[in-house]
């Protein structure tokens, strides 16, 4: 889609801090961090949300959880643990209508969330 920000990230007309790629997910640094580490994983295929994911989107969300898995290791969070988020629409506080997980870690994150 070309109005996605994240699609032209994917499409390499917008700079990110990528940080991992494979054939289907696209793992960067998010531009506005909200712990020491925060980054976000993509699928290179446009999905709005979760929320549109469908049965044949099973192996595409096992690759994303795996590539989260993989950048938080490699960000150096396996030991003292990390958050996946997924916001989803307007009350989960979606801003970006591309399917994400963010993963976040780095200092404690303080439970519920607001
Ligand atoms: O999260 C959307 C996230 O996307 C938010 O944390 C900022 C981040 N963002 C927005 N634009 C960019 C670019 N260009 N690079 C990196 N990160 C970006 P949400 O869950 O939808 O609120």
């Amino acid at each position: 889609m070309n109005d996605c920000i994240f699609c032209r990230i994917v499409q390499g007309h917008i700079p990110a801090k990528v940080i991992y790629q494979d054939e289907h997910t696209l793992a960067f640094d998010d531009i506005n961090p909200q712990a020491p580490v925060h980054s976000l994983i993509i699928p290179k295929r446009h999905v709005d949300s979760v929320h549109e994911l469908q049965e044949s989107d099973q192996a595409l969300l096992g690759r994303l959880l795996l590539t989260c898995n993989r950048v938080a290791r490699d960000k150096g969070l396996s030991e003292r643990g990390f958050r996946l988020v997924a916001n989803t629409g307007r009350d989960g506080g979606q801003t970006v209508a591309h399917l994400h997980f963010h993963v976040l870690g780095g200092r404690h994150l303080g439970w519920p969330p607001g």
